[in-house]
Order: structure tokens, then sequence, then C-alpha cells
């Protein structure tokens, strides 16, 4: 039985990249973001009828609600949902910080993600679902700069473990993927379009990739239906972690 994955934040990086992987698996998906262009590209790329791109903000709820009552009966049973859609901005310190930026961040990493959630869960609770979030290792190892989106993936974290116990008996899974550095747009956005700062990030560092996180997403899916995967840490190996900071003569 061919099965269905919605995946919030399919225009690029991890979220293409698991459209990809689900679709050579023999899934079909549903792809979401607010660039339609690149969900047309990903529909051209992809099998006929194996991926179906809903263009909508996460934050708009009006939406986000039409355009999943709008779903093409063929994609409308949707058996995982990979809540993966999110943003950092900003990597000064909390006292420099953008209150905008943090409530877009709140509102996308958190709001958007639980109300996306609560709309399909009587879905995936009807038909033995799962539920994939993207969380971060910033969920649990805090950096100078990382405030409000470390604070939105620990979120993430807690709300994927609190759903677990909620849907016991369900046998709905739920997974918390949480990575390290992985190259995609993340930093040009968290950088507002300083690619060059994106590329020095990243150089030299053989990060992960997309596709990586892709593998790892695909893996906890494919698991036979009595295996949970509850959190998933991945970094790279050029990746790890460093001491405490300590100020004199305060
Ligand atoms: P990208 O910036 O490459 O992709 C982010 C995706 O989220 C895009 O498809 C974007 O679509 C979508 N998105 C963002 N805001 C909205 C919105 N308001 N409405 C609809 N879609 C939105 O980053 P990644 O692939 O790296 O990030 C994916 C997830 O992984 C995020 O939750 C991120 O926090 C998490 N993560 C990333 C890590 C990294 O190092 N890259 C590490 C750990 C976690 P569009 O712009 O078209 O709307
Ligand atoms: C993305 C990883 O280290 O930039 O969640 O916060 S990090």
């Amino acid at each position: 039985m061919t099965r269905t994955v919605l995946i919030t934040g399919a225009t690029s990086g991890i979220g293409a990249a698991a459209a990809r992987r689900f679709v050579s698996e023999g899934w079909k998906v549903v792809g979401t973001g607010r660039r339609k262009d690149r969900l047309d590209a990903l529909a051209s790329e992809l099998p006929e009828g194996t991926f179906y791109g809903a263009a909508f903000d996460v934050c708009d709820r009006s939406s986000t609600e039409a355009a999943l009552n709008a779903l093409p009966a063929e994609f409308a049973d949707i058996d995982v949902l990979l809540n993966n859609a999110g943003l950092a901005l900003g990597t000064v310190p909390a006292q420099q910080a953008s209150v905008e930026d943090w409530q877009l961040m709140i509102e996308t990493n958190i709001t958007a993600l639980v109300s996306i959630t609560h709309r399909l869960l009587p879905r995936l609770i009807e038909r033995k679902g799962m539920i994939i979030n993207l969380s971060s290792t910033a969920a649990t190892y805090p950096y100078t700069g990382g405030n409000v989106y470390a604070g939105t993936k620990a979120f993430v974290h807690q709300f994927s473990l609190g759903l677990r116990s909620d849907l016991h008996g369900t046998g709905v899974r739920v997974t918390s993927i949480e990575p390290g550095m992985v190259e995609t747009e993340f930093t040009v956005v968290r950088t507002k379009g300083n690619k060059a700062a994106s590329d020095d990030l990243y150089a030299g560092s053989h990060p992960l990739t997309g596709d990586d996180i892709a593998d790892m997403i695909y893996w906890t899916a494919s698991l036979p239906p009595h295996v949970n995967i509850n959190t998933l840490e991945t970094m790279p190996v050029s990746q790890s972690f460093a001491g405490f900071q300590v100020a004199r003569d305060l």
C-alpha cells in the first residue's frame, strides 16, 4: 500500500531532500512552503502523481487550513507528518536581538508546528501514523546567540515527548530529530541573506547535508510499526562541544 507523508518546508534543505527520498522509496509526498516556484520545480522533477505542492505560509492559520482542506483525495490520507518548516533569525546575544525576530521564530517553529499537528492528529490516529519533528542540538546545548531559536527547539523536543505520552495506546509514533550543523539555506536565512557568512561557516567543515538527515528521517519512518525512535541526535564528526565561559571581576 502506498503511504503518504506531508512535509512542511519542502522548498529547500532538509525538507526538499526528504521529499526526494520518500518519493524514491515509493511514497506519495505533500510538500509545503511559501515559494510556489520551488514546489512546482520539485513536482516537475519527480515522477507524475508522486508529489503535490501546497504553497502557503505556516504562520497564516487560514491559508494553512484552506490548503489542508484542499488536498486532492489521492494525497489526503496522511500517514506521516514531518514538521520540518522552521528558521533561526539572528546570531546576536539576547540584549541586542530584535523582538520581531524572536516573535517570528516562535510563530513559525512553535505556533505553526503545534497548529498543524493538532489539525492532523485525528487522521494520524485513525491511520496509526507518525509525527516526525525537527528539533536541534540547540535544544540541549546552549550557545551565545542561540537564545529564542534554541528555546523553540527545546519546546519541539519536549512537545514530541509529551505527544508520545498523550498518544499512548493509539499506535501513533513520534520522533524528534535533533541535528547539529547541516548545510542548507538555514544560515543564509539566519543572517538575512549573507551568503558569504554562510559559506564561511560551512567551509572545510564537512557538515551534515540535507540528504544525511533525509536518510535518518526515512529510517525512523520505515522501522517496523512497533519500534519508536524517541529522539535522534546527530552532528557532523567535525562538530563537538566546548566548555563553559567565565566572566571576571563582576
Ligand atoms: P532551509 O532554510 O533550507 O529550509 C527551511 C524550510 O522551511 C524552507 O522550505 C522554507 O520554505 C520553510 N519555511 C520557513 N518559514 C516558513 C513559513 N513561514 N511558511 C512556510 N514554510 C516556511 O533550512 P533547513 O532545511 O536547514 O531547516 C529545516 C528544519 O531543520 C528547520 O526547522 C531547522 O530549524 C531545522 N534544523 C536545521 C539545522 C541546520 O543546521 N540546517 C540543524 C537543526 C535543525 P519557504 O521559505 O519556501 O517558505
Ligand atoms: C541548527 C543547529 O547549531 O545552528 O539548529 O543551532 S545550530
